[in-house]
Formats: C-alpha cells, structure tokens, sequence
C-alpha cells in the first residue's frame, strides 16, 4: 500500500461497485472540503447563522444519503450534508443558505443548515430535536397507506435519542410497519454531554431491539462501505414491505458542538487517534488505494471535488442578496 495513509482502511464489502465507491468518495470529499470553506466563510463574519458541521462523520451522511432510490424522501438533520448532496442537491445551494441569498433555498432567512428541497423530497431540517422522527414516519405511512414502494429516512445522534418524540415515533412506526429507515449517528456526544453521563445504557442497538422490538444493526459509521452497504439493506427490506428498520453508526465528532465550540471538553488522545486512524475520507481513501485505484487517482478525484466546491462557492457569491423587502414572504398570509 502507498504511504501517506496510515489510516485503517474500511472493510472490504465486496457487494459494493467501484462506481458507488467512487461516488461516496466523491459525497464525503464534498462535505468535508464544503464545511471547511463554510467555517472559513463563518470566521470571516460571511455566514449570518452558525455552523453544525459534520466532520467525522461524513461516512454516514454520504452511505446512508447514496442508499436511497429516486422517489424515497429524506429527513436530514444537521450533520447530513452529504445525503442532501446525494439527493441532487447543489454545492451552490448549499452555500446560498449558508450566505443568506436571496434565491437560496430559504431566501435568505436561514444562514445554516435549515432547509430542505420539496423537488428533490428532501424535508427541511426542524431544529426541535426529535421532531423530525413522526414526520418521517408520516410520510412513511403515506406512502404505505397510498400503495407506493417508496422509503422514508431520517437522522439523530445518541443524545437526541432521549426526546420522547423519537420514542413515540419509533413505537408507531413498528406498530403501523411502516417503510421508514432511521439512522442514528452515535458519536459519543450531546453537545459537550459525554452520552455515558446520560443514560446508563448507552447501546441504542440494545434499546431499540429490547424497547421497542424494531431490528436495529450497529455499524462502524467511519467506514462508508459497510454504512451503504448496512443501509441498503435497511431500505430494500422497507422497501419489500417488511417494516422499519434502525441503523446505529458508531462514530465521533472530529471537534466541537459547532464553529464556536472548541470541543475543549473532548478527550485529546481520542481525538488524535480518531484523526489518525478511523479519519472517514482517509479511511475510504485507503480503500479505494487497496482496490487498485492509482495515487494520482485518488489525488485527482479529491481536486476533482476542491474545484466542485470552489464552483458552487462562485456561483453562490453571484447570487443576489435576500431584499429586505421580502421579509415577511411566506411568513403570513398575503393581506387581501
Ligand atoms: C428538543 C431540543 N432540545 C434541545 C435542543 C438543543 N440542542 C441542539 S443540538 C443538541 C445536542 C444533540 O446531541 P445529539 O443528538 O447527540 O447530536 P449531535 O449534536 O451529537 O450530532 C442540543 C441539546 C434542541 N435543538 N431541541
């Protein structure tokens, strides 16, 4: 293997293409690299909104957006870029929230991570956490109810996983067997709560099987394969009609909470050894490397995606800002 990488390298799944391996790659190079230009964007005072970023924890967000089909709908929350780019969603949309435009998907009124895109069945992001698990089992027994081979999906992270909403929501999609997958992010923290200070078992897995008897499988959320591959599975068996699944990916934050928080409160060997070996794009990197592909290769494709952002980020600066005008559009009804 050539030197520059020293991380692990993801597990083999062998049922995984090299087409789809290069387009996860392509999906957590994006999110990475587009995150860090927004932090840098949101250092520079640009970004009217604060920044949830999801370093670390790409694979998860970029196999679980990929597992998708065309007509199912997804509900990510704010560490998800990836499935939102995965679901054709554009670099440059991404960077008109973040910048406030005026054609942006909220029209300038976000400047974060809140919004969806209804022509692409991507829900917009509700910051209530919890919330977005009974609308995703809503859409779910629509689509059930209406006869449609569609899936719904959704995200949280283990400290989310205490909101009674989630609960509620995963009880009721098991009783109604709805065609819903949720993901579950587990990284180990809620904001700077290790999640061993809140809850004594801290296995989702366990809970979810043993609370509320839903097949739940728990997955290395840094490897991008056995995340898609995991997925997958969840969404076809849906799919084929035989309920709802969750899918526990076990990963960390490469850093704090959001753009103002350090992280100060995390373990700095952990963090270092995170960095170092389970790093989700180096460790897909790696892999890619083992199946055959070049240095070069592998180099290009991460230009490749420097230059995807840079294209999206000039084409987002190009757009208008949001008029002040048009404010309260939307917000009330239209006076008659
Ligand atoms: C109902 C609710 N309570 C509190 C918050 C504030 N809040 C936002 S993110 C967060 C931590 C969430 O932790 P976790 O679910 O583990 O996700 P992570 O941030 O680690 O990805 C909290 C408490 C909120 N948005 N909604």
């Amino acid at each position: 293997m050539p030197e520059p990488f020293v991380t692990v390298p993801c597990i083999d799944v062998i049922t995984v293409s090299h087409e789809t391996r290069l387009a996860l790659f392509r999906l957590v190079l994006l999110q990475r690299i587009a995150e860090e230009r927004v932090i840098a964007l949101y250092r520079q005072g640009k970004v009217p909104g604060s920044v949830y970023t999801g370093r670390g924890q790409e694979a998860v967000a970029a196999g679980a957006g990929l597992a998708l089909g065309p007509d199912d709908v997804i509900a990510p929350l704010n560490r998800e870029l990836a499935a939102h780019l995965a679901r054709g969603v554009t670099v440059a949309d991404v960077f008109r929230n973040y910048l406030g435009k005026g054609d942006g998907p909220t029209r300038g009124r976000d400047g974060n991570m809140h919004f969806g895109k209804a022509s692409h069945d991507v829900f917009p992001l509700v910051s209530m956490l919890g919330d977005l698990c009974p609308l995703t089992v809503g859409a779910a027994l629509a689509f059930k109810r209406r006869g449609e081979a569609r899936v719904a999906m959704t995200f949280w992270g283990d400290g989310a996983f205490s909101v009674g909403d989630i609960h509620e929501g995963l009880n009721l999609a098991g009783v109604l067997h709805v065609p819903a997958v949720f993901v579950i992010q587990r990284n180990g923290y809620a904001y700077s709560t290790p999640t061993k200070r809140q809850m004594l078992n801290t296995s989702i897995t366990e809970r979810v099987r043993g609370g509320w008897s839903l097949p739940c499988e728990e997955v290395d959320g840094t490897d991008a394969l056995s995340t898609y591959s995991a997925v997958q599975a969840a969404v076809e068996r849906a799919r084929a009609g035989e309920g709802p699944q969750v899918i526990e990916a076990v990963t960390l934050r490469m850093g704090g909470h959001a753009a103002h928080d350090a992280g100060t409160y995390m373990d700095a060997a952990v963090k270092e050894e995170y960095a170092a070996q389970r790093d989700p794009v180096e460790r897909l990197a790696a892999r890619l490397l083992l199946s055959g592909l070049a240095v070069a290769e592998v180099d290009g494709l991460r230009a490749a995606a420097v230059e995807e952002v840079a294209a999206g980020l000039a084409e987002a600066e190009r757009s208008p800002a949001a008029d002040p005008a048009t404010l309260e559009d939307g917000v009330y009804s239209q006076p008659v």
